[in-house]
This record gives structure tokens, sequence and C-alpha cells, in this order.
């Protein structure tokens, strides 16, 4: 961190200053003296000193990070690729390509149990489907709650698909105890009082970006759950807040080589809420391939018009058949192309 200080600041109060951010921070002060102003260099670990704080101090004349505010998620000090185990025969990240796939929303247990099956067919290795719902509209479909993690677990009997549902508030985290992956979604990725709390469960944690959040903010969430002790945190891009209004988000695909080069973290890439159309859903998610994904989360619904939420982003279990193909395929021919 480099902090440059008014000209005006006195010798002493450099002094006092920088014997401030040696006790407080447990930093060494590196101090260059230019003509018109002083420098300071820190070095030791910053993460846990506030930018803000020290811009608001009457001599400092600005501050800058030279090193990224998150520690666990950076890969600087994690080079190797986090490798999430399920179940001891799936592994997330490290060149993996796992589709989680399922509707929206859990409607009832033939419905999650006969797409179960059926995205198994094709390749799915994750059931996914949300008993909670965080709508746009208060008047929309709130899902089953309790009773649709209930139809979960019944379909994970049935097929032995590993579930992954969202989870809304920390309160609820005793009932989610047996999901084998909680997901965060993009309207909660900075609730931190949630985030702290999934940090002390030892559960794999897929954190959806948030629909307007930087890069950054969205690794300092994933740092938030690392913090506490939980280093199981799989990264979900799924489209980003733009002008563009034809698709319902904008499909981030360079945060993907982005995120892959600054943290370990496995990332995966959700086509479906970043398209909102379902005929978007295949070219998004060759591209999130080809882009390095380490996995997709799909939505599939047996009958997407009547589908009580994300109707029109929702393909067939044909459709997703069609998809899962050419998805394995492309990243067969990424491995070949990739060993030469
Ligand atoms: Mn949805």
């Amino acid at each position: 961190m480099i902090i440059v200080l008014k000209s005006s600041a006195s010798p002493e109060q450099i002094m006092n200053f920088t014997n401030m951010l040696k006790e407080e921070y447990n930093v060494k002060v590196n101090k260059w003296e230019g003509v018109q102003s002083t420098v300071l260099g820190l070095i030791g670990d910053t993460t846990k000193i506030d930018m803000d704080y020290i811009d608001a101090q009457d001599i400092v004349e600005n501050v800058k990070r030279v090193q990224e505010p998150y520690k666990k998620a950076n890969r600087k000090f994690h080079p190797d690729d986090t490798k999430i185990k399920i179940n001891d025969d799936i592994t997330i990240g490290g060149g993996s390509l796992h589709i989680m796939a399922g509707p929206c929303s859990v409607e009832s247990e033939t419905q999650i149990v006969d797409i179960a099956k059926s995205v198994k067919a094709s390749g799915a290795t994750f059931l996914r489907g949300g008993a909670f719902k965080p709508r746009t509209s208060p008047y929309a479909f709130q899902g089953l709650k309790a009773e649709g993690l209930d139809l979960l677990k019944i379909a994970r009997k049935e097929t032995g698909l590993p579930i992954v549902t969202e989870i809304m508030r920390a309160s609820h985290i005793d009932m989610f105890e047996n999901v084998d992956i909680i997901q965060v979604g993009a309207r909660n990725m900075q609730n931190f009082e949630l985030l702290k709390e999934l940090g002390k469960i030892d559960k794999p944690i897929l954190l959806k970006r948030g629909l307007s959040a930087t890069i950054e903010e969205w690794l300092m969430s994933a740092e938030y759950i690392m913090a506490g002790g939980n280093d199981k945190v799989i990264l979900c891009e799924r489209g980003i807040r733009t002008y563009e209004t034809f698709t319902r988000n904008t499909l981030d695909i360079s945060a993907i080589p982005v995120v892959k080069a600054l943290s370990h973290l496995p990332v995966i890439v959700d086509p479906s809420h970043a398209a909102g159309k379902s005929w978007l859903v295949e070219p998004l998610a060759m591209a999130a391939v080809a882009a390095g994904a380490d996995g997709l989360i799909i939505e599939v619904h047996n009958d997407p018009p009547h589908a009580l939420s994300d109707g029109a982003q929702s393909l067939t279990p044909e459709q997703f058949d069609k998809v899962a193909n050419k998805v394995f395929a492309l990243k067969n021919s990424i491995n070949e192309i990739n060993s030469k």
C-alpha cells in the first residue's frame, strides 16, 4: 500500500502517523522524501487496513493499494487450483466440467424427480432447484420452502444426484445441513452476516456474482466465507447488469479467465440467468466452457410455459440433452487442443 502525504505535513505529524501504522497494523513502513511530498510504502499484510480511514487522515493526500485486498481467495498465496470434493467421487475445479441442472423452483415431487432423472441421463452431475426463492416481486411464487428441500432430497435419493439449492438467511443454516452445495444468490452476495455464518460451516458454497458487483467485490465476498474457515467456495458468474436490455443480464465471459488468474477457486457459469431466454443458453454455455469454466448451472423444466418461475429461460429435458452433449464434446476438443 502506497500513501502519499500532503506537502503541508510536518515531520512530527509524519512520525506520529508512521508509528501509528506500525503499531496498529504490524507493517513495515518505508519513507521516501521528495521535494513536493513524502510517500510511505507499507510492507506486510495490509488486508486489514481500512483505506477510507487512511484517506480521511488530515496529512494524507491519497492512498493506493498495490496488492489485492483478498488473501485467502488470492492465487498469489495458493498457486494451485482449489478442487472441491463432493461425496468422494465428484471434484469441482482444476479442469473439471460439471453440469448442475434442474428447475428454477421445486414445484412438486413428480416434477423434481422426473427432471432429476432426465438431466442425470443427459450427463448432469448435480440437481439444482430452488426451495426458497428471492423474487423481484413480493407477489410472485416464493418457493415451497422447507417442503421444497424435502422434495429435493427425495429426488436425490431416487437418482443419486447431489443437490444444490439457495439459502436466503443465516437462521436457515440448520435446515440446509443435508444439502450438498449451498447456493448464495446474486442478491445476497453482499449479505455479509449470511456470508460470515456460512464461513463457520464445512460445506461447499456456490457464490453467485451480484448483478452489479465488480470482480473484486465478488472475490471479497468469497473472502468473507473463507475468512471464517470455510475454504470450499465455488464462484458462479451469472451475468451482470449493463445498458443492454435484450438479454436479462450480460454474461461477463471475460470474468472467467480473470477470476481464474486472480483466484484459485473454481468458477462455474449460469447461462440461463445471464440470458433470460432459452435459445441463448446453448451458445453461452459453449462460450463459457471455451473460456475455461469448471462447470455450468442450467435451468431445465419439463413444461417451461407453465413453470412457476423462469420458464422463458428454461430448457426442456430434450433441449438440455442436446446442449449437454455439445458441451461435453467441446470440452473433449479443448482438452485435446490443450494437450498438444
Ligand atoms: Mn431461476
